[in-house]
């Protein structure tokens, strides 16, 4: 063997490896660590009987996702938990109306669901169920602990089948509304004019089962005596929201159940499915789900090590981030730390909770039985990536009011953010260093003026990315992320990156080149929480290992000779049309239904949304003009004028497709650097 090949044999030093972190061979089961991070991730646990739609899918199961991958990248010792919520009334009435046991029921949706989140690239370490053995061991040991201090029984009178000998759930029993005289309200509820109803107002009440007229009885039910548990939470709540950051409509909905004051909250049902009360006089009740289902997070990471208490009896070490909608916030800030401050021994409590509002579709409701919105099955049809998905649902997340998915805007936001500005950033330069430097990074230095500039922009945002996602802001920290892919456009444009450049002035060539592609390995990890397929595809062509989340950034992790991979497009262009097609096949058509009204402000913005899907052709009067603006005018002119001239020519149809494609390409970068002048 020669020297020189000796030399080649080596791996080459590739990258600075204290960027570096390896994900993909994390630890099958991992524990709290002394003085390190723990952080303990939960989604609210999705109900196991339906399908999800993309509202559930963000308000919580996405969203924790990407904290937690946001953590693991950081280095923090990290577990996300969640799985499906089985018990209760809900799956009870539904195995009944689809004439399936309970057992059947769960198992067909739990799949539905974990399928689900698996095609959106959900990254638990525990996708669990709530029934277990381990759930009902935790809930009976818990329940035991407060029943002498924090409950009590009350006698109530409830309605009875005769027929079937049992005491029925509100769901159980139907009859006329008193109010509308609707003749199928259920005992809850009725849903013809939404009044909230006690199942013995019902007129003419009937058996769910059998339609056997019930009859009243008196049986004893346990409660819980919450107000005896108000100032320790009190005091908890104020100590917990002001420590761990909670969003202003958290601390309202929680006071607000403080300032009423606790009241005694029935925590039993006359049910099968459910984990049994181990009480005597009880034994054929079963706890009501909102005193149980929480008490999943602990046990679905009971089926995940047996060592849970480590994580979750251990306050003074673990950090536990809870994310749900925020109907659920009672549950999670009241009831539930209620029952765990009752405990002899210290729980893990929550530290900070992200709640969403809704997500509308098209400016309607998602509803499944009109077939109006877009469900987990429809997402996996529709043939678009799933980076795509999460990109769009995250950065429309409602994080602090109601936001809405709309078709036109999907299309924009591929076409526009991820294509024109991110695809292209990292689609350019890859190409260019294997196509002028053989995939070699050449020898660099970034101590030009461009390069610190561009540096010091990129931590300056940088910062502001690592601080927002610190606090759970997540929407704003995949803003950032954007931006500073934005600046890298920008630093591309300005310092004309291109045959010219390479030829006649080499050694600032080999500057822009480095620090540009220094930048797309930052830009992949930044990006990774948000759309882990994409960081992974901007890995694999940089053919370097993960990157770590830094706190800063000095355009200098590469080492020169590293060779980098084959250039793949990361986002490719949806035709504007499809938005009509999917919003027509999606928007409720499909059992005859009408589309939902959209409003006369949402068909603005939507139309708005539409033509900003095919890009600028000039920038808007009043636009500052950038040298990339400038730039980008003059390849959209040029461009134009190819496809006219391969029209006129009557050129092969493949021919002009890619002219118009390209023609596309450059106006829908103009509007990114439009957007970024104007600060929009
Ligand atoms: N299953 C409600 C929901 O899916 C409920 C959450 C339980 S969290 C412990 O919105
Ligand atoms: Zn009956």
């Amino acid at each position: 063997m020669s020297a020189v090949q000796a030399t080649l044999s080596r791996p080459a030093p590739k990258v600075d490896e204290k960027v570096t972190i390896d994900l993909a061979n994390r630890a099958e089961t991992v524990l709290p660590k002394p003085n390190e991070r723990n952080i303990l991730i939960t989604s609210a646990l999705p109900y196991v009987n339906n399908v999800p739609h993309l509202g559930n899918i963000i308000g919580c199961v996405l969203s924790a996702d990407v904290y937690a991958r946001f953590c693991r990248a950081r280095g923090y010792n990290t577990i996300y938990i969640c799985g499906t919520d089985e018990y209760g009334t809900a799956t009870e009435t539904k195995a009944l109306t689809d004439g399936v046991t309970c057992q059947e029921l769960c198992d067909k949706y739990h799949a539905i669901h974990k399928q689900t989140y698996e095609w959106f690239s959900c990254d638990f370490d525990k996708f669990g169920r709530t029934p277990t053995p381990w759930h009902t061991k935790i809930t009976q040991a818990i329940y035991k602990e407060i029943e002498k201090e924090l409950t009590v029984e009350r006698t109530l009178t409830q309605l009875y089948c005769e027929h079937h000998k049992s005491f029925l759930a509100d769901r159980f029993v139907e009859g006329t509304c008193p109010k509308c005289s609707y003749p199928d309200a259920r005992g809850d509820q009725c849903d013809n004019c939404g009044t909230l109803l006690e199942p013995t107002e019902l007129i003419n009440p009937k058996c769910k089962v059998d339609g056997t007229t019930p009859v009243l009885k008196e049986t004893k039910h346990i409660f819980l005596d919450l107000g005896k548990e108000q100032s320790k939470l009190e005091a908890w709540v104020d100590k917990s929201s002001v420590e761990g950051k909670w969003s202003a409509n958290t601390i309202n909905i929680t006071k607000s159940w403080l300032k009423e004051g606790l009241k005694e909250r029935c925590i039993t049902r006359d049910l099968k499915w459910g984990v049994p009360v181990p009480k005597d006089g009880f034994r054929e009740k079963v706890f009501y789900v909102w005193f149980e289902a929480c008490i999943g997070y602990p046990s679905i990471t009971a089926s995940y090590t047996e060592q849970w208490e480590k994580w979750w009896k251990n306050p003074d070490e673990v950090e536990l981030y809870q994310f749900m909608g925020k109907d659920n916030v009672p549950f999670h800030t009241v009831v539930f730390p209620s029952t765990l401050l009752g405990q002899t021994e210290k729980w893990t409590l929550l530290k900070h909770v992200s709640t969403t509002e809704y997500l509308q579709y098209e400016s309607g409701k998602f509803s499944k039985s009109r077939g109006v919105g877009v469900f987990g099955n429809h997402v996996q049809e529709i043939g678009v990536p799933v980076a795509v998905w999460r990109y769009y649902l995250l950065s429309n997340r409602p994080e602090t009011s109601d936001s809405q998915f709309t078709w036109a805007n999907f299309v924009a936001c591929n076409n526009n953010e991820l294509l024109a500005n991110l695809g292209n950033f990292v689609n350019r330069i890859v190409k260019f260093i294997n196509a002028n430097y053989g995939g070699v990074i050449p020898e660099y230095e970034v101590d030009g003026a461009p390069e610190a500039a561009l540096v010091k922009d990129v931590n300056a945002l940088l910062g502001q990315y690592v601080e927002a996602l610190e606090g759970v802001k997540l929407r704003q920290g995949l803003k950032l992320a954007m931006d500073i892919s934005a600046r890298g456009n920008l630093y591309m444009q300005d310092n004309r990156i291109d045959n010219k450049l390479f030829a006649n002035e080499r050694k600032r060539c080999d500057a822009v080149v480095a620090a540009a592609a220094n930048l797309v390995y930052l830009l992949g990890s930044l990006i990774y929480p948000y759309m882990p397929t994409t960081a992974e595809a901007i890995f694999r062509q940089l053919n370097l290992p993960q990157r770590r989340i830094t706190d800063t950034w000095t355009a200098s992790d590469i080492r020169p000779g590293h060779v980098i991979g084959k250039a793949e497009y990361l986002f490719t262009i949806i035709k504007p049309e499809k938005a009509d097609e999917w919003r027509a096949k999606y928007g409720g058509k499909q059992d005859g239904t009408a589309e939902p009204e959209q409003s006369k402000t949402s068909k603005r913005k939507a139309a708005k949304a539409k033509a900003a899907a095919q890009g600028l052709s000039e920038a808007p009067e009043g636009c500052e003009r950038t040298p990339a603006i400038v730039e980008l005018e003059r390849q959209i002119k040029e461009a134009g004028e190819a496809v006219r001239n391969l029209k006129a020519e009557k050129a092969a149809a493949e021919l002009v497709k890619e002219a118009v494609e390209t023609l596309t390409k450059y106006k829908m970068e103009l509007q990114t650097q439009v957007d970024l002048v104007l600060h929009k």
